[in-house]
């Protein structure tokens, strides 16, 4: 018997493969940020093919007894003047600044306005593209309920991140943005997300590789199009060879 998985993987890689490689622009299949060429032609197939496999997926869901005792984090704590000022005063000013597609654009996020929002909370796993991982609690608000209350004008079709530090940005679109386990993630493991694993605010994307799960975001950006956002790719990883969608 032909599970739903082999049928989705069979079709996309037939003559439904190409049709979405041709055609999947319509259907929100065709990754952001492609150049083009053989190699883009490649990404649209894995991206096409994970998209139809998990449109209602979820992220693996954990115990507390999984949750990894030592964490690896792949930065440290930001020097940034600003960060460090922000961090003295418990991250009080610390505000999400959301431009865009949006009813105000200009709105801007408090750590306790994330706070007074409904929480959700999940044991994930953060896995990174080198080869390693950890599970780890998270709790924040679903970014589909940010949106909601932010109001995206219906022709958004991405949400992109900017963060204080070190420029790192990515984006992902708007299935992923309203999938209920993507979260503005607050407190990791039961305590305030230490700076070092992105705190006050970070994004926490668990159906993709950890890049794209951003630390210390202090900008969203709600757009139509992915190329007017800072190098038009995408996201930051990209020009260093990642890929744009990384679906696990
Ligand atoms: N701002 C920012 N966000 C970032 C990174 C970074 O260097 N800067 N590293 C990314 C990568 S490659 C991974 S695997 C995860 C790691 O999260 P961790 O530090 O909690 O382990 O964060 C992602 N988010
Ligand atoms: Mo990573």
């Amino acid at each position: 018997m032909m599970t739903r998985r082999k049928w989705a993987a069979a079709a996309v890689g037939g003559v439904a493969g190409w049709t979405a490689v041709t055609k999947g622009k319509d259907l929100g299949l065709v990754p952001a940020g492609l150049t083009g060429g053989l190699y883009a032609a490649g990404e649209v197939l894995t991206h096409a093919t994970q998209k139809l496999l998990t449109k209602h997926g979820n992220a693996r869901e954990f115990t507390r007894d999984q949750i990894s005792p030592k964490p690896f984090a792949t930065t440290h704590p930001p020097k940034n003047e600003d960060y460090v000022r922000m961090q003295q005063a418990g991250f009080a000013d610390w505000r999400l600044k959301v431009d865009g597609l949006v009813e105000k654009p200009g709105v801007e996020l408090s750590l306790a306005d994330l706070h007074a929002a409904k929480a959700s909370s999940q044991i994930t796993q953060l896995v990174c593209e080198e080869g390693w991982s950890y599970i780890a609690e998270w709790k924040g608000v679903p970014l589909g309920d940010v949106l909601r209350q932010l109001q995206p004008k219906p022709e958004a079709k991405y949400v992109a991140f900017l963060t204080i530090q070190d420029g790192w940005w990515d984006s992902i679109d708007m299935d992923e943005a309203n999938h209920p386990q993507t979260l503005i993630a607050y407190e990791m493991n039961g305590a305030p997300i230490p700076p070092q694993h992105g705190g006050p605010m970070r994004l926490r994307v668990p159906r993709q590789l950890g890049y794209k799960s951003l630390k210390f975001i202090n900008r969203m950006i709600v757009t139509d199009d992915i190329r007017a956002v800072q190098n038009g790719r995408g996201s930051g990883a990209v020009g260093a060879g990642y890929s744009w969608y990384a679906g696990i």
